[in-house]
């Protein structure tokens, strides 16, 4: 096999490419060449011991997509011993001999007839043969080649995993890594830029950005905060020829939420709450209900309620309900508005689970107080003790006074049973 730069009417770009390619595979073709000659009949004669005989071929690409109205021209067959008077014969066979390529039997030349796609078939792999077209001898050995498809930029870049649904945490650092999205494009990797992709956001700025050439998502900003906004719809495209104009894009959309932190302290919307209690209230029911407010979601704003201070603390209690995170105040110990006829509770309400990255947003935990005004019951008349046990001897007479019960109406008003 033999290659004359003379001869080359290529690019120079596709010239270094078969030269790549005749380092490589073409390379085992000449020494095939070389053991179809030892076993030609003419073999005797070894192909070093005749330098000037040989294939000679100029150019064996073909460019896919051609639209053109004539066949595309592919390179040219010739052998050494073509003294040009039309008695070589050249006969070509193979992967789309005859269909889709063709050859003019006497100059060599090589056409494509059809229009090729490198992304469906990259090369095709063909034999030569030179004949002698009166004693049909051939003169030279049958040789094999290929010929490449040359890639144009006729695919865009695609993103084959989108859309994405990606969270981050809110409050992350700029530049936290979100995602790694990545575009293919079908177009020849090994072969100018056809297939060279670079990223950029279309939409989601100043939120986040995205690495060009690692498509790799990061946020822009810092500290963003899921309370204030949540979902983000992040727009890449991928566009081939290294971004620049002219190149063919493709876009994908990536559906970004942030996760929630604790950065929410608990808060009670007022400062000061009143709650009504009857003074007939039983020990140990419930009174009453207080919630604070939490930005935050799921256990971030679970909490839980205490009494701190005030002088209803040994009367009053408070349990924190978890499915309404709401503080269940419950009666202690009886209430009597003539004793007692209003109490001061201070509550707190202090997040479950801190976040010790962002306690300096805290404290997370807020205080309220609660006045309780014990109310007056129309109460019936108590004995003063629940029961009574009185002895009475069995020989006393009628009329003996065994003891003294005391009954009092308890309300204010000193009215009468
Ligand atoms: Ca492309
Ligand atoms: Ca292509
Ligand atoms: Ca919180
Ligand atoms: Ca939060």
């Amino acid at each position: 096999m033999k290659i004359t730069s003379t001869s080359c009417i290529c690019p120079v770009l596709v010239c270094l490419c078969f030269v790549q390619r005749c380092d490589g595979t073409a390379h085992q073709g000449s020494i095939k060449v070389t053991r179809n000659q030892t076993k030609h009949p003419e073999g005797e004669t070894e192909v070093h011991h005749r330098p000037k005989r040989g294939w000679v071929w100029n150019q064996f690409f073909v460019l896919e997509e051609h639209m053109g109205p004539d066949p595309q021209y592919v390179g040219k067959l010739h052998s050494n011993s073509d003294k040009g008077d039309g008695s070589v014969k050249y006969i070509l066979t193979g992967e789309g001999a005859g269909t889709i390529f063709i050859i003019d039997d006497t100059t060599g030349d090589i056409h494509s007839t059809k229009s090729l796609d490198r992304e469906q078939k990259t090369h095709y792999v063909l034999h030569a043969q030179a004949i002698d077209r009166r004693t049909n001898k051939p003169l030279e050995p049958e040789s094999e080649f290929i010929i490449k498809v040359q890639d144009i930029n006729d695919n865009a870049p695609k993103f084959t995993d989108g859309p994405y649904i990606v969270t981050v945490p809110e409050m992350s650092d700029m530049g936290t890594s979100v995602l790694q999205v990545t575009a293919t494009d079908a177009d020849d990797p090994t072969y100018g830029n056809s297939a060279r992709v670079v990223y950029s956001i279309l939409q989601g700025q100043p939120y986040f950005s995205v690495d060009p050439k690692t498509g790799v998502i990061r946020t822009a900003l810092h500290h963003m905060d899921r309370e204030a906004r949540e979902h983000y719809s992040v727009v890449i495209q991928a566009k081939d020829m290294a971004g620049q104009v002219g190149g063919l894009s493709g876009s994908t959309t990536v559906n970004i939420t942030l996760t929630d932190v604790n950065d929410n302290p608990p808060r009670f919307p007022q400062k000061h709450y009143q709650l009504y209690v009857p003074e007939s209230a039983q020990v140990g029911s419930a009174v009453g209900k207080i919630k604070a407010n939490d930005a935050d979601t799921g256990s971030n704003a679970d909490m839980t309620y205490s009494i701190i201070n005030g002088d209803g603390i040994g009367i009053f209690s408070i349990s924190t309900d978890k499915d309404t995170r709401e503080g269940i105040l419950s009666l202690k110990k009886p209430l009597n508005y003539e004793k007692k006829k209003t109490y001061t509770l201070n509550i707190e309400g202090a997040n479950t689970h801190l976040d010790f990255r962002f306690s300096h947003l805290g404290p997370f935990k807020d205080a309220t107080v609660l006045k309780i005004i014990v109310g007056d019951v129309d109460e019936p008349p108590l004995f003063s003790m629940p029961s009574y046990v009185m002895e009475v001897y069995e020989n006393a007479k009628i009329g003996t006074i065994v003891g003294t019960v005391l009954a009092q109406d308890p309300d204010s008003a000193n009215s009468l049973v």
